[in-house]
């Protein structure tokens, strides 16, 4: 009997493999695997037979962290407000969701503690990012927009994003009570060692999966050049055929269409200015090598 399913748990060798009625089955790979030097990984799509993995399906992409393969979309997770909304956090985890080329939806959490004036306020601006990307507005308190997070989260393979105490948890807790999830883990946040070594797990959620640890966690710009981040702006490349220079940064070349349209308020401010903080920051950035992590 063969089989088709997905890798979410790996330990020791051993591979936690659920097929499609989330019916779960403890396997190793065939050997072939390791004479090949192939190394099944949570997020694999797979055949597998009573006893072993007998086939990976080729990945869509790879995660760094946390380790998965075939990632469909990162839930970028912003508090509207407590901590105070951030343009620039937010333009920094999209470059870097962009940038291992997955698509992000971006969440704006705690609604609940903005009054009316506010909330339209944060939307005339966070309008700009809806040209581009999913933004869904939720409350874990009130529950409001846990629908949309349901639709949106089906049948994918999610991973979540955003700064500690943006309400990761707490999202995850208000869709599935069952989880449980400690919120507020401000002390182990910091504690590092302990994250390097944890095994990633992908857990059901909704009608779809999430990773149990967050990505993007570093804001860590190091593999990038800065005349490279333009590419992932989706709406300053739709501008750019109309730059006069073909490599233009649209930072300060004449002609450039980018700026141009920035000054004719066609580009949300915070989100040019972002762009050319992040620029600056990378071209000041001394050359550091990744370390290899496991
Ligand atoms: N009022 C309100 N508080 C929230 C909401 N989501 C999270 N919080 C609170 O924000 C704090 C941090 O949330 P947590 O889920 O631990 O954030 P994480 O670090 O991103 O996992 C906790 O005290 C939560 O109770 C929300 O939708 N509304
Ligand atoms: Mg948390
Ligand atoms: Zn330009």
């Amino acid at each position: 009997m063969e089989k088709e399913g997905k890798i979410i748990k790996s330990i020791g060798g051993l591979y936690t493999v659920t097929d499609k009625s989330f019916r779960q089955f403890v396997l190793k790979p065939l050997g072939i695997f390791r004479h090949r030097n192939i190394q099944p990984k949570v997020g694999d799509n797979v055949v597998f037979n009573e006893e072993s993995i007998i086939e990976i399906k080729e990945r869509k992409n790879d995660l760094y962290r946390p380790m998965i393969a075939n990632v469909d979309q990162v839930l970028l997770i912003n508090a509207a407000t407590k901590p105070d909304f951030s343009f620039l956090l937010l333009d920094k985890f999209l470059t870097l969701i962009e940038a291992n080329d997955i698509k992000p939806i971006i969440i704006i959490t705690k609604i609940d503690l903005l009054n009316n004036i506010e909330i339209e306020s944060l939307k005339s601006k966070i309008n700009y990012y809806e040209k581009f990307y999913r933004v869904i507005y939720f409350s874990a308190k009130t529950m409001f927009g846990v629908n949309e997070i349901l639709e949106v989260t089906k049948d994918k393979v999610n991973v979540l994003a955003g700064q500690t105490g943006a309400g990761k948890s707490s999202l995850l807790n208000a869709i599935d009570p069952n989880l449980n999830i400690e919120t507020n883990e401000i002390s182990k946040a910091l504690g590092r060692g302990k994250h390097t070594t944890r095994h990633v797990e992908l857990i059901k959620f909704g009608d779809g999966f999430i990773a149990d640890t967050p990505g993007f966690s570093k804001l860590e710009f190091i593999e990038y050049q800065a005349d490279q981040i333009k590419f992932y702006y989706p709406d300053f490349f739709s501008l750019s055929n109309n730059c006069k220079f073909y490599q233009c940064t649209h930072i300060h070349e004449p002609g450039c269409a980018v700026i141009e349209a920035y000054q004719k308020g066609l580009i949300l401010k915070e989100r040019y200015e972002n762009y050319k903080f992040i620029y600056n920051e990378i071209k000041i950035q001394k050359p550091i090598y990744r370390r290899d992590e496991k």
